[in-house]
């Protein structure tokens, strides 16, 4: 039974000094499980009344565990007094573990190929500029050459905005293409001009695999004296050997848009099927990258620019075609679905 109890004591004692972290503690665990008054000394004491055939165990197993009491507390002093606090000892930092890993953020694929289309465009002496993604039908559509009713306007599927004024109503929306950048630039500059402009564009669109709803366009417009269509082709083919390398095929096409004239409509050969025909080009062997086109004489004649003296050519390209020709992405709502598998790839 005393045995017993002496096992317990100790095993308790033990423990509670592994726990001791200062001197303070370390002399109330003395005067508890050594002082006077202690279960220890009591047994020790009591040694004289336990029955003769118990005392001797009992005796030096007291005596044993005192012993180790007080070298355990001792040894404890020392190194309370010698080394770091415990606190600081238990908290030691282990320099040899792999550190916490920091995840560097990224360009997306459309900031990227922004800045080098801008680039190119600046080294060929045009300067960047920006509008509205909330623009006015004016600027949308009627300055463009695209009246209320004009046919043309169904080409561009618009969200519009409830916007009233104190005038009444003025209709807003959000810009289907970037072309209002071309009036509001012209409105306030004089020739010769030389602009692009980067920007978000929407389209009340279905979308598949090169529709999306909402896209990145770049417009560019020149307007100086004696521009042609051939310092368009000369541009557009320059710009596409810069991005691409000489190695791909590009085809001008006519095409129709109110605000130029002629028009037309830019493909490059679908690097994914090498234009024998897939899911990316529809099966035609060519992806549109853009529309383009010489200025209208009446868009030109709006903003006060005479078109007897003055001409300039225009055109507007689809960002994220162009990473889908470099790169082989054959869906272009990979985009804008925030799939870190496919954004981290660039
Ligand atoms: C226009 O938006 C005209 N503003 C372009 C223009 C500018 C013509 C200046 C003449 C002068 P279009 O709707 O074709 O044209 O769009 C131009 C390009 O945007 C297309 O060639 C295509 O690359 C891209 N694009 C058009 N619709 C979408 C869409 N839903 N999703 C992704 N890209 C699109």
């Amino acid at each position: 039974m005393v045995l017993n109890q002496i096992e317990e004591l100790a095993s308790r004692a033990f423990d509670e000094l592994g726990k001791v972290t200062n001197s303070r503690e370390l002399e109330a665990w003395r005067v508890h499980y050594l002082g006077r008054k202690s279960n220890l000394t009591q047994i020790l004491r009591s040694l004289a009344t336990l029955p003769l055939g118990e005392r001797c165990g009992v005796g030096a197993r007291a005596n044993e565990v005192k012993e180790a009491f007080e070298a355990s507390l001792a040894e404890k002093k020392k190194s309370l007094e010698q080394g770091l606090p415990l606190s600081l000892q238990r908290e030691s930092l282990d320099v040899t573990l792999p550190g916490q890993q920091v995840l560097l953020g990224r360009l997306h694929p459309t900031t990227q190929i922004l800045d080098e289309i801008c680039d190119i465009f600046s080294g060929m002496g045009f300067q960047v500029v920006e509008g509205p993604e909330a623009e006015w039908e004016y600027y949308n559509f009627e300055a463009l050459n695209m009246p209320v009713d004009h046919p043309a306007r169904d080409m561009f599927a618009t969200l519009w905005i409830d916007f009233e004024t104190e005038a009444g109503d003025r209709p807003m929306l959000l810009r289907t293409h970037t072309s209002p950048v071309q009036i509001r630039v012209m409105e306030k500059s004089h020739p010769p001009i030389r602009v692009i402009a980067p920007g978000r564009v929407y389209r009340y669109e279905a979308t598949d695999a090169t529709h999306e709803w909402m896209f990145y366009q770049v417009e560019g417009l020149a307007v100086d004296k004696n521009i042609t269509l051939a310092d368009l082709k000369g541009t557009l083919f320059e710009f596409a050997r810069r991005l691409f390398g000489g190695g791909r095929k590009v085809r001008f096409r006519c095409d129709y848009f109110p605000f130029v004239e002629p028009g037309v409509e830019v493909a490059i050969d679908c690097l994914v099927c090498g234009g024998a025909g897939c899911r990316l080009c529809g099966n035609s062997g060519w992806i549109e990258i853009l529309g383009a086109g010489m200025v209208h004489p009446e868009v030109l004649r709006r903003v006060d620019i005479d078109p007897e003296v003055y001409s300039g050519f225009a055109f507007g390209m689809g960002v994220e075609r162009i990473p889908m020709l470099r790169y082989g992405i054959d869906d272009i709502r990979l985009f804008y679905s925030n799939d870190l598998r496919f954004l981290r790839q660039f």
